[in-house]
């Protein structure tokens, strides 16, 4: 009965050939993993007594009696634990030993293990057991580990109250403690909402925070994997994997720390170009070059910013990759000129299946070339997408990356500037069972079971790569829909097929966060949700709420209600508008906070913890941009209050310029959402081309601003501003990072929250009224009262 239900919605989406290529495939692959498969599971197995320990520079090496233990410490207080070593590339950076010495006796049963300066201690039990004590304080027991051939199970106990965050791409709440996920990428078919299990993107990685202390823990293994974080058992972390070993990084400090340290191993964050925090308009699909004009002629009629359009798969010549259908898009490269004339840049899918058809060229060179996954018995795996039978190229072969990166030349020749990685969990039909490729098929790298969570990754490897061979001076902008640890090098993500609900768009706050905090800061939803149609009303608030993320764009599945904001009637539009412009003035602080990221691993959108270690840290509807704004947004429909529980510190509304703090219940109004700025900060923003410093003052003031020439080549010059209130004088100081990229002539500082009058540093100016403060670009201070 399921199946036929299935089989009947296959038909309906995608007619009678797609769901009898799912049916034979599906059926195929159920035979390949029940004949490949080998059931023979290993025998268990466990460390034993401990034998000897000896150390040699920054390893230590441990005998049990039946396994070795080795432990190396890195730079940083990062530990890293290899019971059995990983043996794939997973693309991750090397780290230096660490260079104090290792003050490594014996304890009785034990052995302890001490790092004084960096405050870490570790005991090795006569079982195996691991303790890590760090600033004298035991936030984390390992309990012996379980080997069987290179399968593990690895128990931990960990403190009573910390809380856990990461894991990739989750919609379990923003705390994770009590929940058990699974960690395979998984194309949802289309629709997920809050709970469901497991998404596009997963990361063996989490952090175990307590207020300001913790660590983070990364399983160099994207094997499947189950991860119950005390669900089962209280305090009880157990974490299980189908292969590839037992090896672990542990890194301890506080939040930020921690993501420092985890983006040393991973992988910093790309340097985004800006035109990417733009905003971004999208559908499944725009189907024809006329349509797209019409979209970007409507944002230029109605005065609405706007930096990129997407094109979704209907722009191909039948689903094929790197073709376009000439019916449709006549002249792409026509399009691409005339959008980019009004500074709008066209981006565009790419599945990564090969339509199985002789007569394309893309399908001669990866079959000729033999660079596709491959079913266990020899040739290429067949299976359907879009496309219809298709073989999926192998990225684990670094062979098959460079051929794939080269492609991306025909979109460049057409003037696209971005690109849309789609399906690479991968995704494919089936009926029944894991929409996905066999476990038993083959990669270069090893069997898909294996490699599986890799494959996205690499694809955005691919990508990344070949457009950066092809124009040295740009940096490339992906969008990636799976991934795995160090995507952040390569890709933005989007959080995938999120239903049309509130309850979706509350979650996908958790999500957003819990993303960053697995190493990936350039993420956001799809504004309105995929899945469904949103009423005006949740459009409006998800909108409102999206235009924080980091990428800000709207897009929606076929068959539901359009999204251009002119559909939404004359008030909506005008509220639209108004956020639009709001991200667009706040561009510099984006691209500033971009910058650091790319330096700390720090994400954009943070948890409220990451600034006030009293919050509490499951609240899952608030979130901060870098440290200087709150968002409480508007979840429920018809909302006429709301309470808010504010930060430490003082903050001024983002509208009006009040001040609020603790604990206060506001009045809601439809055309904005609770949004705050932290009283200290001095905020970079733009409004017509010029670069405006908005200092929301309190006694001590600081800010930042990065500004480069945005190409690869790395030529940029970073402010640091403080201001600092003494004897009823604020003396304002401005301090130059130069690395090649000239400074602005003149320095604008916009002052709220105080009166200027005089200022007594020669060359400053005040433009009276506006409270604005203008002075050369070469002064590097000025006083005023
Ligand atoms: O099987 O390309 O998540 O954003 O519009 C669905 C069509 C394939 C899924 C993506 C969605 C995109 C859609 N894709």
């Amino acid at each position: 009965m399921e199946l036929f239900k299935r089989l009947k919605l296959f038909e309906d989406l995608f007619g009678d050939d797609i769901s009898t290529d799912s049916l034979t495939y599906t059926l195929l692959r159920d035979r390949y993993d029940k004949t490949f498969l080998n059931p023979l599971k290993a025998k268990s197995q466990f460390p034993g007594n401990i034998k000897e320990m000896s150390v040699d520079g920054n390893e230590v090496r441990i005998k049990f009696e039946n396994i070795s233990l080795s432990l190396f410490f890195l730079e940083d207080t990062i530990v890293k634990v290899v019971w059995q070593e990983c043996r794939i590339d997973t693309l991750l950076n090397r780290i230096e030993p660490c260079r104090e010495p290792i003050e490594a006796f014996k304890d009785g049963n034990s052995y302890r293990i001490r790092l004084a300066k960096q405050d870490l201690e570790l005991v090795i039990e006569s079982d195996g057991t691991l303790k890590f004590y760090f600033r004298d304080k035991l936030v984390r027991t390992d309990f012996p580990p379980e080997l069987a051939g290179n399968a593990s199970k690895s128990v931990a106990r960990l403190r009573t109250s910390s809380a856990i965050y990461g894991l990739g791409e989750k919609a379990l709440g923003l705390n994770q403690r009590g929940t058990r996920s699974l960690l395979w990428n998984h194309d949802a078919n289309g629709l997920y909402g809050p709970g469901d299990d497991p998404l596009y993107l997963n990361i063996p990685v989490y952090i175990d925070i307590q207020a300001t202390e913790g660590y983070f823990i990364f399983y160099n293994n994207p094997s499947r994997a189950v991860f119950d974080l005390c669900s089962t058992e209280r305090d009880i972390v157990n974490v299980s994997f189908e292969g590839l070993g037992l090896e672990y990084y542990i890194g301890f400090g506080n939040l930020a720390e921690i993501m420092k340290k985890y983006s040393s191993i991973s992988g910093k964050p790309l340097l985004p170009p800006k035109w990417s925090l733009g905003f971004h308009q999208s559908r499944y699909s725009y189907m024809d070059q006329a349509e797209i004009e019409k979209v970007a002629e409507g944002f230029k009629k109605n005065d609405l910013p706007i930096s990129a359009i997407h094109m979704d798969i209907d722009y191909m010549d039948g689903y094929r990759i790197f073709t376009t259908n000439k019916g449709t898009f006549p002249d792409l490269q026509g399009l691409s000129r005339s959008l980019m004339d009004d500074n709008i840049r066209l981006v565009s899918i790419i599945d990564p299946g090969v339509k199985i058809d002789v007569n394309y060229d893309i399908y001669q060179e990866v079959i000729s070339r033999n660079l596709t996954v491959r079913v266990p018995d020899g040739g290429p795996l067949n299976a359907p997408v879009w496309a219809g039978m298709s073989v999926f190229p192998d990225f684990s072969n670094a062979e098959t990356r460079k051929w794939w990166g080269g492609k991306y030349t025909y979109y460049l020749d057409n003037g696209i500037s971005g690109f849309w990685h789609d399906m690479n969990e991968p995704a494919a039909f089936t009926l029944w069972g894991d929409n996905t490729l066999p476990d038993t098929a083959e990669l270069s790298a090893g069997k898909h079971a294996y490699v599986h969570n890799l494959y996205g990754l690499l694809m955005d490897q691919a990508g990344y790569e070949g457009l950066i061979s092809l124009r040295k001076e740009e940096r490339p902008f992906i969008l990636s829909r799976s991934g795995w640890a160090g995507v952040q090098k390569f890709a933005f993500v989007w959080t995938g097929d999120s239903a049309s609900t509130w309850a979706e768009m509350h979650s996908s706050i958790s999500t957003i966060i819990n993303l960053g905090l697995s190493g990936i800061p350039f993420v956001g939803t799809d504004i309105g949700g995929f899945s469904g149609s949103p009423s005006d009303e949740l459009f409006l608030r998800w909108f409102q709420m999206g235009s924080f993320f980091p990428f800000f764009r709207v897009h929606s599945a076929k068959g539901t209600r359009m999204r251009e904001p002119w559909l939404f009637g004359e008030t909506y539009l005008q509220i639209i508008r108004k956020f639009l412009k709001l991200r667009y003035q706040l561009i510099p602080f984006y691209y500033t906070l971009a910058y650091e990221s790319h330096i700390t691993g720090s994400p954009i959108v943070r948890p409220v913890l990451w600034e006030d270690p009293q919050y509490d840290p499951s609240v899952d509807s608030v979130f901060l941009i870098g440290d200087s704004i709150f968002i409480a947004p508007v979840l429920t429909q018809n909302q006429k209050n709301s309470v808010i529980n504010f930060p430490e510190g003082m903050w001024y509304s983002l509208w009006d310029k009040s001040l609020h703090s603790s604990i206060e219940k506001l009045d809601i109004t439809l055309d904005e959402i609770p949004a705050f700025i932290k009283a200290g900060s001095i905020l970079p923003t733009e409004i017509n081309n010029e670069i405006i410093m908005e200092v929301y003052f309190a006694d001590i003031c600081r800010g930042t601003l990065y500004i480069d020439d945005g190409s690869m080549n790395q030529k940029y010059l970073i402010y640091h501003f403080s201001c600092y209130k003494k004897d009823g004088k604020t003396e304002l100081s401005v301090s130059i990072d130069d690395h090649g990229y000239p400074g602005l002539k003149v320095l604008k500082f916009k002052f709220h929250g105080v009166k200027l009058n005089s200022t007594e540093t020669e060359g400053t100016k005040i433009l009276k009224g506006k409270n604005i403060l203008e002075m050369p670009g070469s002064i590097s201070k000025a006083i005023f009262h």
